[in-house]
């Protein structure tokens, strides 16, 4: 009932046009051609995206929209200012899935493989991308859209530090603000606008971020069984709670090579010394399985590359940085908060995948069967339990969720360590010499 209200309104959308063409040709349409990948060596025509930050770091990759999953990011490489050739860190990054169950029982929801939710971009006005650049989208039998916005933004404070601590005399203070790049997309899948956004940042981070807003679903007003919030005057208009699962899907490319190691680190007490004092003991697990990993204080999971090192000799990893998430437990697939898969090209979808591709299983929890893991290729879920509010209407403010990739011994020095500190004296135990 609830769905197809909902479904009923979508499709009388003007905005749903394009998904009203594609479900009128069937499962056709969910092949419809997708633009051919860039080469090893670059973009296809126009697809190319390359920035250098004020402090030095440039951010070089190649985007194309998909039909279903939306914003692709291919062929990521970084390059910091004392680096002489781009670092490649991604072969591809996208969403893989925005599952969105109510807790009411009565509907649920694949936002993003049930939606075509690339085929949705919402035309940004140039307010909608402050100092950048919006960039077309199209969208096949559809008018392009100007819809893809690459921007910088800045991010407060990069460093702050007295150099006079590691040696240099006389010392001084270094401090910079840092600065994105920043790509994103917004795609409406019914009320809901969802912001598909990746930062890179200056400091090597990346953070990939969903942002949902529009609004709620005005069928969704009616949760008398105590699993709704009142947002009307009084208790009368009340609207179901519901999960917004969220996945991406990162296939590594470090220093070039789709073969990568992935590990666990775990750090937990180990009793106390004489004085009392807790210690701790930190342990590394080479994760040589396919993997359903769990969050818990003190993980992290990192991928490491195989041959890439830096200028210390240490191997070049990249750290998955997971926050905050409500993990959705009733399916199996989102209980797990990260997931390690061998690559296989039919594994496109952390649900509903057998729809594109009968040759694999249906949920990302199914492609963990056991295989070696050496290339592998990393599923993020961020879940986030919306309780509506008051202040949900109207528009929704932005709600974001989200997680980061942090570089990890990818560079000997910080990357954007400024020119007087970026000397071999100043890596490692810092040494005074004589007479300070
Ligand atoms: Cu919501």
């Amino acid at each position: 009932m609830h769905a197809s209200v909902r479904r009923l309104a979508l499709l009388a959308a003007p905005a749903l046009l394009v998904l009203t063409t594609g479900a009128s040709a069937g499962p056709a349409a969910q092949a419809a051609p997708e633009p051919a990948p860039p080469s090893a060596t670059g973009c296809s025509a126009g697809s190319a995206i390359a920035k250098k930050l004020p402090n030095g770091t440039t951010w070089r990759m190649c985007w194309h929209n998909s039909p279903t999953a939306g914003l692709v990011l291919e062929n990521v490489s970084y390059q910091p200012r004392h680096e002489s050739r781009p670092i490649k860190v991604l072969a591809s990054a996208r969403l893989a899935q925005i599952n969105v169950p109510y807790d009411n029982g009565a509907q649920e929801y694949n936002d993003v493989t049930s939606f075509y939710f690339g085929s949705t971009p919402e035309k940004l006005a140039p307010a909608d991308c402050p100092g950048g650049t919006v960039k077309n989208i199209r969208v096949e039998g559809e008018r392009p859209v100007p819809a893809l916005c690459v921007t910088t933004q800045p991010r407060g404070f990069a460093y702050h530090g007295n150099s006079s601590d590691i040696g240099e005399d006389p010392g001084r203070t270094d401090s910079a603000q840092g600065d994105d790049l920043v790509v994103y997309v917004v795609n409406s899948v019914g009320y809901y606008h969802y912001i598909t956004q990746w930062n890179f940042s200056d400091d090597g981070t990346v953070t990939a971020k969903e942002g949902a807003t529009g609004n709620l679903s005005p069928a969704d007003y009616d949760a008398g069984d105590t699993t709704g919030m009142p947002l009307g005057k009084g208790n009368r208009d009340k609207a179901t709670s519901h999960h917004h699962n969220v996945f991406w899907r990162l296939d590594f490319d470090i220093d070039g090579s789709e073969k990568a190691k992935v590990e666990q680190w775990d750090t937990e007490p180990n009793g106390r010394s004489a004085d009392g004092v807790a210690r701790l003991r930190t342990t590394r697990k080479r994760l040589v399985k396919e993997t359903a990993g769990d969050a818990a204080p003190s993980r992290w999971w990192r991928v490491v590359s195989n041959t890439g090192k830096n200028a210390d000799g240490h191997p070049r990893s990249w750290e998955i940085v997971q926050q905050h998430t409500d993990k959705y437990a009733p399916h199996e697939y989102t209980s797990h908060d990260v997931y390690f898969t061998q690559y296989k090209g039919c594994e496109k979808y952390a649900s509903g995948n057998r729809e594109f591709e009968s040759r694999c299983a249906d949920t990302v929890d199914r492609f963990v069967d056991g295989q070696e893991l050496t290339r592998p290729v990393v599923w993020v879920n961020v879940g986030f339990h919306h309780i509506a509010r008051d202040e949900d209407q109207a528009p929704m403010p932005v709600h974001w969720q989200g997680f980061q990739i942090a570089p990890r011994d990818v560079t000997a020095m910080s990357p954007i360590t400024p020119d007087h500190l970026h000397d071999p004296r100043y890596n490692g135990e810092p040494r005074w010499e004589e007479g300070q």
